[in-house]
């Protein structure tokens, strides 16, 4: 038994044994911050290296990132209380009027992988409802998703809410229709195509 089981684990989607892996480790002593970036964190950044390689689609992703969530559950009560600390809080949700919420929950549990706190306000999001989370979690960021060019204004609407609420907060955007012109046009900080890239982006606007 080794931190690279745990890490294999992930790669092998074994969602159902994750949990009792690491917290074999853990009775064996293993440090919590290295279970979470050699074991999990590694993985997951391996898993979106081969998507983004066309090695592995989506729902080899999703099985991943359901089997890193699953490990997730047992380090997270012991983040934060003298054990790893967090990459950043992420208040993330699917604009309104939008109900697609596939892509966001995929980016949402890469988030996660990727050892940040994530906030998932679900579909259908008022630009007031991110500002009040963001207020009520202290996030640093805000993660907008869009399926439809019809829902795609709702970002501009809630750039425009943060932006008025006076919030130091940075937005970054994705979704099958938007693009970095978009995201720059709206003035948004940053914008990225799938899940794995979305975790470099928010490790790059959370320095
Ligand atoms: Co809808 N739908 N849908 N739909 N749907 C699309 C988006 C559409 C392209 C289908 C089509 O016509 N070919 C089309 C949009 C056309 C357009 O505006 N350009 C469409 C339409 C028209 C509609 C309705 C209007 C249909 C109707 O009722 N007449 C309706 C709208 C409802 C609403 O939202 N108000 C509707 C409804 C639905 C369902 C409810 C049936 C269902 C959603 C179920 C759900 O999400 N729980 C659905 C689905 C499943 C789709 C398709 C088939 C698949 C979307 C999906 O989940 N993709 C879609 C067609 C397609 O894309 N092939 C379609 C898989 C997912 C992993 O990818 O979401 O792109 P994606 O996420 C990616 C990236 O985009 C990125 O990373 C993700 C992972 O790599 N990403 C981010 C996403 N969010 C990000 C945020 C980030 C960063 C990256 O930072 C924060």
């Amino acid at each position: 038994m080794a931190i690279k089981d745990v890490y294999q684990a992930v790669l092998d989607f074994e969602e159902d044994s994750i949990a009792g892996l690491i917290e074999k480790e853990l009775a064996a002593g293993a440090d919590v911050d290295k279970l979470l970036q050699e074991g999990l964190i590694s993985a997951m950044d391996a898993v979106g290296k081969s998507f983004s390689e066309g090695e592995l689609f989506v729902p080899e992703m999703l099985m991943a990132a359901q089997t890193m969530k699953e490990g997730l559950k047992v380090l997270k009560p012991k983040l934060g209380a003298g054990g790893a600390s967090s990459a950043g809080t992420i208040v993330i949700g699917t604009v309104k009027g939008d109900l697609h919420d596939i892509g966001k929950n995929l980016v949402g549990m890469m988030l996660e992988g990727g050892g940040f706190e994530v906030h998932d306000l679900g579909v259908d999001v008022e630009p007031k409802a991110f500002v009040d989370a963001v207020k009520k979690h202290g996030a640093t960021i805000i993660g907008l998703s869009a399926l439809l060019t019809t829902t795609m204004p709702a970002m501009e609407e809630t750039v425009a809410a943060v932006k008025e609420a006076g919030l130091n907060v940075k937005v970054m955007i994705g979704g099958a229709p938007v693009t970095k012109a978009y995201a720059d046009k709206i003035g948004a900080n940053g914008y990225s195509e799938d899940a794995p890239s979305a975790v470099e982006l928010a490790r790059s606007l959370a320095k």
